[in-house]
Protein backbone atom coordinates (compact mmCIF):
# COMPACT_ATOMS: atom_id res chain seq x y z
CA UNK A 1 0.00 0.00 0.00
CA UNK A 2 0.99 3.85 -0.81
CA UNK A 3 1.36 5.77 2.08
CA UNK A 4 1.55 9.76 2.34
CA UNK A 5 4.35 11.28 4.48
CA UNK A 6 4.13 14.57 6.43
CA UNK A 7 4.48 16.71 3.61
CA UNK A 8 1.63 14.33 0.98
CA UNK A 9 3.99 12.78 -0.59
CA UNK A 10 3.01 9.48 -1.92
CA UNK A 11 6.07 7.14 -1.20
CA UNK A 12 6.06 3.33 -1.69
CA UNK A 13 7.23 0.90 1.13
CA UNK A 14 11.08 0.36 1.40
CA UNK A 15 12.22 -2.22 -0.96
CA UNK A 16 15.83 -3.82 -1.74
CA UNK A 17 17.39 -6.87 -3.52
CA UNK A 18 19.33 -9.05 -1.51
CA UNK A 19 21.63 -11.82 -3.19
CA UNK A 20 21.73 -15.35 -1.56
CA UNK A 21 23.74 -17.11 -3.80
CA UNK A 22 24.00 -18.02 -7.52
CA UNK A 23 20.48 -18.28 -8.59
CA UNK A 24 18.99 -17.27 -5.01
CA UNK A 25 17.69 -13.69 -4.37
CA UNK A 26 15.59 -12.32 -1.20
CA UNK A 27 13.30 -9.18 -2.67
CA UNK A 28 12.86 -7.36 0.49
CA UNK A 29 9.78 -5.94 0.46
CA UNK A 30 8.22 -6.80 -2.94
CA UNK A 31 4.89 -7.91 -1.33
CA UNK A 32 4.07 -4.90 0.71
CA UNK A 33 2.63 -3.01 -1.99
CA UNK A 34 -0.38 -5.96 -2.64
CA UNK A 35 -0.46 -6.62 0.75
CA UNK A 36 -4.05 -6.18 1.20
CA UNK A 37 -4.96 -7.86 -1.67
CA UNK A 38 -3.07 -10.84 -0.89
CA UNK A 39 -4.53 -10.73 2.31
CA UNK A 40 -8.08 -10.71 0.73
CA UNK A 41 -7.23 -13.51 -1.61
CA UNK A 42 -5.67 -16.01 1.02
CA UNK A 43 -9.10 -16.06 3.41
CA UNK A 44 -10.83 -16.37 0.06
CA UNK A 45 -9.06 -19.93 -0.58
CA UNK A 46 -8.86 -20.91 3.01
CA UNK A 47 -12.75 -20.39 3.18
CA UNK A 48 -13.11 -22.95 0.65
CA UNK A 49 -9.58 -25.51 1.49
CA UNK A 50 -8.84 -25.16 5.01
CA UNK A 51 -5.05 -25.80 6.15
CA UNK A 52 -4.44 -29.17 7.65
CA UNK A 53 -0.93 -31.15 8.92
CA UNK A 54 -0.47 -33.77 6.07
CA UNK A 55 1.37 -37.30 7.45
CA UNK A 56 4.97 -37.61 5.94
CA UNK A 57 5.38 -41.23 4.28
CA UNK A 58 7.12 -41.98 6.92
CA UNK A 59 3.79 -41.53 9.08
CA UNK A 60 4.44 -38.34 11.26
CA UNK A 61 2.13 -35.49 11.69
CA UNK A 62 3.61 -32.29 9.59
CA UNK A 63 3.91 -29.46 12.26
CA UNK A 64 3.17 -26.57 9.52
CA UNK A 65 -0.60 -26.58 8.38
CA UNK A 66 -0.94 -26.62 4.65
CA UNK A 67 -3.05 -25.97 1.73
CA UNK A 68 -2.97 -25.24 -2.38
CA UNK A 69 -4.35 -23.05 -4.67
CA UNK A 70 -3.54 -23.56 -8.62
CA UNK A 71 -4.79 -26.33 -10.68
CA UNK A 72 -2.02 -28.49 -8.85
CA UNK A 73 -1.38 -28.96 -5.14
CA UNK A 74 1.24 -30.61 -3.05
CA UNK A 75 0.08 -33.17 -0.98
CA UNK A 76 1.75 -35.71 1.07
CA UNK A 77 0.64 -38.81 2.65
CA UNK A 78 1.48 -42.66 3.52
CA UNK A 79 1.98 -43.20 -0.75
CA UNK A 80 4.77 -40.75 -1.06
CA UNK A 81 4.78 -36.73 -1.61
CA UNK A 82 2.95 -36.02 -4.84
CA UNK A 83 1.16 -32.79 -7.10
CA UNK A 84 -2.60 -33.61 -7.52
CA UNK A 85 -5.60 -31.87 -8.86
CA UNK A 86 -7.95 -32.52 -6.30
CA UNK A 87 -8.02 -31.64 -2.46
CA UNK A 88 -8.41 -34.82 -0.72
CA UNK A 89 -10.01 -33.10 2.21
CA UNK A 90 -13.35 -31.92 -0.54
CA UNK A 91 -12.57 -34.70 -3.70
CA UNK A 92 -12.83 -31.55 -5.45
CA UNK A 93 -10.32 -29.06 -7.45
CA UNK A 94 -8.10 -26.69 -5.21
CA UNK A 95 -9.39 -22.57 -5.62
CA UNK A 96 -8.00 -21.13 -8.59
CA UNK A 97 -4.79 -19.13 -8.39
CA UNK A 98 -5.80 -15.95 -7.43
CA UNK A 99 -5.19 -13.01 -9.66
CA UNK A 100 -3.19 -11.07 -7.09
CA UNK A 101 -1.34 -14.15 -6.13
CA UNK A 102 -0.50 -14.67 -10.08
CA UNK A 103 0.69 -11.14 -10.94
CA UNK A 104 2.61 -11.10 -7.68
CA UNK A 105 4.34 -14.37 -8.55
CA UNK A 106 5.33 -13.54 -12.27
CA UNK A 107 6.53 -10.21 -11.35
CA UNK A 108 8.62 -11.23 -8.66
CA UNK A 109 10.02 -13.81 -10.91
CA UNK A 110 11.30 -11.45 -13.68
CA UNK A 111 12.48 -9.35 -11.66
CA UNK A 112 14.94 -11.67 -10.32
CA UNK A 113 15.83 -12.70 -14.18
CA UNK A 114 12.96 -15.29 -14.50
CA UNK A 115 10.82 -13.83 -17.12
CA UNK A 116 8.06 -15.80 -18.57
CA UNK A 117 7.84 -17.66 -15.11
CA UNK A 118 3.34 -18.74 -14.92
CA UNK A 119 3.21 -21.01 -11.88
CA UNK A 120 0.61 -23.45 -11.77
CA UNK A 121 0.51 -24.38 -8.17
CA UNK A 122 0.57 -22.45 -5.20
CA UNK A 123 1.31 -24.24 -1.91
CA UNK A 124 0.00 -22.62 1.26
CA UNK A 125 2.00 -22.90 4.81
CA UNK A 126 0.84 -21.96 8.13
CA UNK A 127 3.46 -21.96 11.14
CA UNK A 128 2.35 -21.05 14.54
CA UNK A 129 4.39 -20.85 17.61
CA UNK A 130 6.90 -23.99 17.62
CA UNK A 131 6.26 -24.72 14.22
CA UNK A 132 9.18 -25.93 12.13
CA UNK A 133 10.00 -27.30 8.45
CA UNK A 134 13.09 -29.54 8.72
CA UNK A 135 15.53 -29.66 6.27
CA UNK A 136 14.42 -30.64 2.25
CA UNK A 137 14.67 -30.39 -1.28
CA UNK A 138 11.93 -29.35 -3.38
CA UNK A 139 12.02 -31.95 -6.34
CA UNK A 140 8.62 -33.20 -6.91
CA UNK A 141 7.92 -30.35 -9.98
CA UNK A 142 8.11 -31.79 -13.10
CA UNK A 143 10.98 -29.08 -15.19
CA UNK A 144 13.33 -28.14 -12.64
CA UNK A 145 14.29 -25.55 -14.81
CA UNK A 146 11.62 -23.41 -13.53
CA UNK A 147 12.28 -21.15 -10.11
CA UNK A 148 10.16 -21.24 -7.22
CA UNK A 149 8.92 -17.91 -5.99
CA UNK A 150 8.28 -17.95 -1.96
CA UNK A 151 6.43 -14.71 -0.15
CA UNK A 152 6.36 -14.47 3.56
CA UNK A 153 3.82 -12.70 5.46
CA UNK A 154 2.87 -11.92 9.05
CA UNK A 155 5.58 -12.89 11.64
CA UNK A 156 9.02 -13.24 10.96
CA UNK A 157 10.79 -16.33 10.64
CA UNK A 158 14.27 -17.91 10.40
CA UNK A 159 14.70 -19.35 6.77
CA UNK A 160 18.06 -21.93 6.76
CA UNK A 161 19.11 -22.31 3.47
CA UNK A 162 21.68 -24.99 2.75
CA UNK A 163 23.99 -26.86 0.08
CA UNK A 164 23.38 -29.23 -2.43
CA UNK A 165 23.94 -32.24 0.32
CA UNK A 166 21.88 -32.48 2.99
CA UNK A 167 24.72 -32.43 5.68
CA UNK A 168 26.48 -28.96 3.83
CA UNK A 169 26.29 -26.20 6.22
CA UNK A 170 23.42 -23.75 6.48
CA UNK A 171 22.99 -20.12 6.13
CA UNK A 172 20.39 -18.45 8.25
CA UNK A 173 18.17 -15.89 6.50
CA UNK A 174 15.62 -13.55 8.30
CA UNK A 175 12.63 -13.75 6.20
CA UNK A 176 10.18 -11.03 7.32
CA UNK A 177 6.38 -9.81 6.34
CA UNK A 178 6.69 -9.04 2.66
CA UNK A 179 10.36 -10.42 1.38
CA UNK A 180 9.84 -12.46 -1.18
CA UNK A 181 12.63 -15.11 -2.35
CA UNK A 182 13.12 -16.01 -5.93
CA UNK A 183 15.28 -19.25 -6.14
CA UNK A 184 16.16 -20.90 -9.78
CA UNK A 185 18.90 -22.59 -11.77
CA UNK A 186 22.20 -23.33 -9.72
CA UNK A 187 20.04 -22.66 -6.26
CA UNK A 188 17.00 -25.31 -7.41
CA UNK A 189 17.65 -28.24 -5.29
CA UNK A 190 19.43 -26.62 -2.31
CA UNK A 191 18.44 -28.47 1.02
CA UNK A 192 16.60 -25.93 3.06
CA UNK A 193 13.96 -25.63 5.85
CA UNK A 194 12.35 -23.28 8.59
CA UNK A 195 13.62 -23.12 12.19
CA UNK A 196 10.63 -23.08 14.68
CA UNK A 197 8.49 -19.75 15.07
CA UNK A 198 8.79 -17.92 18.01
CA UNK A 199 5.71 -16.43 19.91
CA UNK A 200 4.78 -13.20 18.75
CA UNK A 201 2.39 -10.75 16.90
CA UNK A 202 2.23 -9.15 13.75
CA UNK A 203 -0.18 -6.90 12.62
CA UNK A 204 -1.50 -8.78 9.44
CA UNK A 205 -1.86 -12.30 11.28
CA UNK A 206 -1.59 -12.16 14.75
CA UNK A 207 0.71 -14.99 15.93
CA UNK A 208 1.06 -16.42 12.06
CA UNK A 209 3.15 -16.75 9.63
CA UNK A 210 2.21 -17.78 6.45
CA UNK A 211 4.52 -18.81 3.63
CA UNK A 212 2.94 -18.96 -0.30
CA UNK A 213 5.31 -21.06 -2.53
CA UNK A 214 4.63 -20.68 -6.24
CA UNK A 215 5.49 -23.91 -8.18
CA UNK A 216 5.42 -24.74 -12.03
CA UNK A 217 4.56 -28.40 -11.14
CA UNK A 218 2.83 -29.78 -14.24
C1 LIG B 1 8.73 -21.56 4.07
N1 LIG B 1 9.61 -22.62 2.15
O1 LIG B 1 9.40 -20.56 3.88
C2 LIG B 1 9.05 -22.85 3.40
N2 LIG B 1 10.89 -24.13 -0.77
O2 LIG B 1 7.77 -21.58 4.82
C3 LIG B 1 10.10 -23.58 1.36
O3 LIG B 1 10.13 -24.74 1.67
C4 LIG B 1 10.62 -23.17 0.08
O4 LIG B 1 10.59 -20.86 0.61
C5 LIG B 1 11.39 -23.83 -1.96
C6 LIG B 1 11.62 -22.54 -2.34
C7 LIG B 1 11.35 -21.52 -1.50
C8 LIG B 1 10.84 -21.84 -0.25
FE1 LIG C 1 10.82 -26.05 0.07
Amino acid sequence: MNTADLFGNVTSPVRWDEPLCDGAVVLRGFALADETALLHALDAVVMQTPFRHLITPGGFRMSVGMTNAGSLGWVSDRRGYRYDPVDPLSGKPWPGLPEAFLQLATAAAAHAGFAGFVPDACLINRYEAGTRLSLHQDRDEHDLGQPIVSVSLGMPAVFLFGGRLRKDAQVRVPLAHGDVVVWGGPARLRYHGVMPLKPGYHEALGGVRINLTFRKAG
